[in-house]
């Protein structure tokens, strides 16, 4: 049997002003969808995540739709969708008793009952089972279990419940959207909850996953092995932070042979455009790189002001989205200390803003045309 994971499509994200639509779009339909016509997998599963935000713009909801049509209407492949913490279960889950029935399963919402999609090979029957992200209270609540106060313990009875369920000569996959312990976060992520800063109580520990044959993870954007080889996160579909700018943006192929053995392959999706960091000078960044349509986050090392360097920098580079100056807080520093802005001269003023600029003095002819014109300017304003 062979399947595809992904996970964290994060449709309809905002980045820097930015709507992504196109971007992801692009990703989709030119890499992600030939990707599965070439490979052929008997399934696709995608572990949540699949909008930014509980009600996605308009442009995200057309484009999920067109690309599960195709994938699952002209591809033949049944899809199996749990939901993220970003998505609205809810929404998510719209007539999802009908698609059903069409081979698109989505799962929003936590059932105690723990349903399984099942999918058969030559070999005999996989069961995948599907846990949406759920907040331990509700867990708690479902069961009437005080003893459910955080997603360690939350996941680990309804994996419990599984385990009670799942026929033994069966194959098995778990689908979850969960922070595991050990896994390597970056900034794009939103924390499952608002204490997870204070002790680790959001993350889930991965041995709880051991047993099944293979778990397919959503919620860290970076692809990665955690526990053991099988139980894996995909990570996101691109980059959604600058912290993102060295990962190699994947999916999984995975074949699971007849014991339940799983081989898989990392598969990498190029985008149309990267998100990339450069450090340099101005100058020799403006004459060296070639023009570029990155989203970039620039490092100037200049040292004091420079004018309008966002303006210079998308001349050639129209999609910098961020400039960072370490040099200049130096400098704001030591202008700051100096000088009490409030007691001081225009004329004063003007020779410092000259030297942050010009990085020297004003010179004695120059410091007289400047105050020619200042006193012109008083002299009108009387
Ligand atoms: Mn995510």
């Amino acid at each position: 049997m062979r399947f595809i994971h992904t996970s964290d499509w994060h449709l309809g994200r905002f980045f820097f002003g930015l709507h992504l639509t196109a971007d992801q779009e692009y990703l989709l339909k030119e890499q992600f969808i030939p990707l599965i016509k070439d490979t052929k997998p008997n399934v696709l599963l995608i572990s949540g995540d699949l909008y930014d935000r509980a009600v996605p713009p308009l442009e995200a909801i057309a484009l999920l739709d067109e690309v599960l049509y195709k994938i699952i209407a002209e591809l033949k492949v049944p899809v199996v969708i749990i939901s993220g913490n970003h998505d609205s279960g809810e929404r998510l889950a719209f007539a999802s008793r009908f698609l059903s029935e069409q081979k698109l399963f989505v799962f929003g919402q936590f059932n105690p009952d723990v349903d399984s999609v099942t999918i058969s090979d030559s070999y005999g029957t996989i069961n995948i089972y599907p846990l949406p992200y759920t907040e331990p209270v509700t867990i708690r609540e479902a069961f009437s279990d005080k003893n459910i106060t955080d997603h360690n313990t939350a996941v680990s009875e309804v994996l419990n419940i599984i385990k009670l369920k799942h026929t033994a000569t069966n194959r098995a996959i778990v689908m979850a959207h969960v922070f595991t312990i050990g896994g390597e976060t970056c900034e794009s992520e939103r924390p499952l909850s608002s204490s997870s800063s204070a002790g680790g109580i959001d993350t889930v520990n991965t041995s709880l996953f051991n047993g099944f044959n293979y778990t397919a993870l959503g919620h860290l954007h970076r692809a990665q092995t955690v526990g053991n080889n099988t139980v894996r996160y995909s990570g996101s579909l691109m980059k959604y932070s600058f912290s993102e700018a060295n990962h190699v943006k994947s999916v999984e192929l995975v074949d699971m042979d007849k014991d339940g053995n799983c081989t898989s392959e990392r598969i990498p999706l190029t985008p149309k455009r990267d998100l990339r960091q450069i450090t340099g000078f101005l100058k020799g960044i403006l004459n060296n790189e070639n023009r570029s349509d990155d989203y970039l986050e620039v490092t100037l090392l200049d040292e004091g002001a420079l004018l309008n360097p966002m303006e210079k920098l998308r001349e050639k580079y129209p999609n910098v989205l961020k400039i960072e100056r370490p040099m200049l807080i130096k400098t704001d520093t030591k202008f700051s200390n100096s000088l009490a802005h409030k007691n001081v001269t225009k004329s004063e003023l003007f020779s410092c803003f000259f030297k942050e600029v010009e990085n020297k003095d004003l010179s004695d002819e120059q410091k007289t045309v400047f105050n020619e014109i200042l006193n012109n300017i008083n002299k009108y304003n009387q």
